[in-house]
């Protein structure tokens, strides 16, 4: 069977680091992976071609397709753009589009960046955590939305925006299921992450996912508000195995769970839906700053494409093999910038991809 990938490289630094990935991939044909690859606009870059960031023949390639490999979207010469024609808009899209509801971002410290991380090495050491975002749903997908005159308040007459964070019980059980299933793998412990002292939404997501968790008595459930969690994952990090929570605070927090990684160029994820149909991209964005420059670090999308081989063909060896590659590179190969220290070879974007394609052939 030949695997198709839709490739989607997006705005800024996405057709760089997808290239590597791409590369990586294309390197594990001669070891018998059968996978073919064909690229679609999407973004700003859809946005100037099309007049659109997600063309129609983007979503369908993507439906016609084994799995999506994803860079990454955003241009901020675009930012007056109105909302639906901004390149942001396309991701999001696209996730609705295929129902990719449960991301999945590990955050993992390699033994090699212990002391790159923001935190002192002993209290980041060893940290394993899987991040389970909802992704369709909430403040970003929620109606009414809009800008308008104020009508009536204190502020009547003025301008005005407003958003609706908004869940369904269906959205809450599905992704607290895949949460507490993760679990059950992994260390047997999840969090639940909300704001259940303010917001009803997240009361509501507190009352669901505590019902779901009566089905899994094997796993052991946490509840923390998403101020404290972010706290904690600063003071104790490694206090978690599995946290689940919602489309906006999943956003915040493993962006900031990224930072004790060591760089945030270095964490992957996958977007699924129920038939484990996946989109792959690092949880980092378009960093126009660094575009074209052979900068960024490519290798939280070629992890990426080691948790498409996983999740969405069951590859495990060939995942593996992708992870153990990054972990000698990290260790005795050269770096870019973000991760880079005294005594490292300095490297690029790909020259970072050629080295994890050298440290497969070993
Ligand atoms: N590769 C991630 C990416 O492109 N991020 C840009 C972005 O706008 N993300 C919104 C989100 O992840 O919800």
């Amino acid at each position: 069977m030949t695997l198709k990938i839709a490739v989607m490289p997006g705005d800024g630094i996405g057709p760089e680091i997808t290239a590597q990935a791409v590369k990586v991939l294309e390197a594990l044909k001669s070891d018998g992976l059968n996978i073919e690859f064909e690229h679609a606009l999407i973004g700003g870059v859809a946005y100037r071609e099309k007049g659109i960031p997600l063309p129609e023949e983007t979503v369908a390639l993507a439906k016609a397709s084994d799995a999506v490999l994803f860079g990454a979207v955003g241009d901020f010469s675009l930012d007056t753009l109105p909302r639906h024609l901004r390149p942001e808009q396309a991701i999001l899209g696209i996730r609705k589009a295929l129902n990719l509801f449960a991301n999945f971002r590990p955050a993992m410290v390699y033994e090699e960046l212990a002391d790159a991380s923001t935190l002192r090495p002993e209290v980041v050491a060893g940290l394993d955590i899987l991040i389970v975002r909802e992704l369709t749903g909430d403040i970003y997908f929620g109606t009414p939305r809009g800008n308008r005159i104020a009508e009536d308040g204190p502020f009547k007459g003025e301008r005005e925006a407003f958003d609706t964070m908004r869940y369904a019980e269906t959205e809450i059980r599905r992704i607290a299921h895949v949460a507490f299933q993760a679990a059950q793998k992994r260390g047997g412990k999840l969090c639940s992450v909300d704001k259940a002292n303010v917001l009803e939404t997240t009361q509501f997501w507190r009352d669901i996912v505590t019902e779901v968790g009566k089905e899994y008595t094997d796993v052991e459930l946490s509840h923390m508000y998403v101020d404290n969690c972010a706290m904690q994952l600063l003071k104790n990090p490694k206090q978690f195995d599995v946290i689940v929570t919602g489309n906006l605070f999943g956003d915040i927090l493993s962006d900031e769970a990224s930072m004790l990684t060591g760089s945030i160029g270095m964490l992957p994820s996958a977007s699924l839906n129920e038939s484990n149909f996946g989109l792959y991209e690092p949880i980092h964005g378009s960093a126009p700053d660094i575009a074209g420059k052979d900068l960024a670090n490519p290798m939280a999308t070629v992890l990426s494409a080691a948790m498409m081989l996983r999740y969405t063909f069951g590859l495990e060896d060939y995942a593996v093999r992708i992870e153990n590659a990054v972990k000698s590179v990290l260790a005795t190969g050269p770096r870019t910038g973000d991760i880079w220290r005294d005594g490292k070879v300095r490297t690029g974007t790909a020259g970072m991809g050629d080295a994890i394609v050298a440290a497969l052939a070993k």
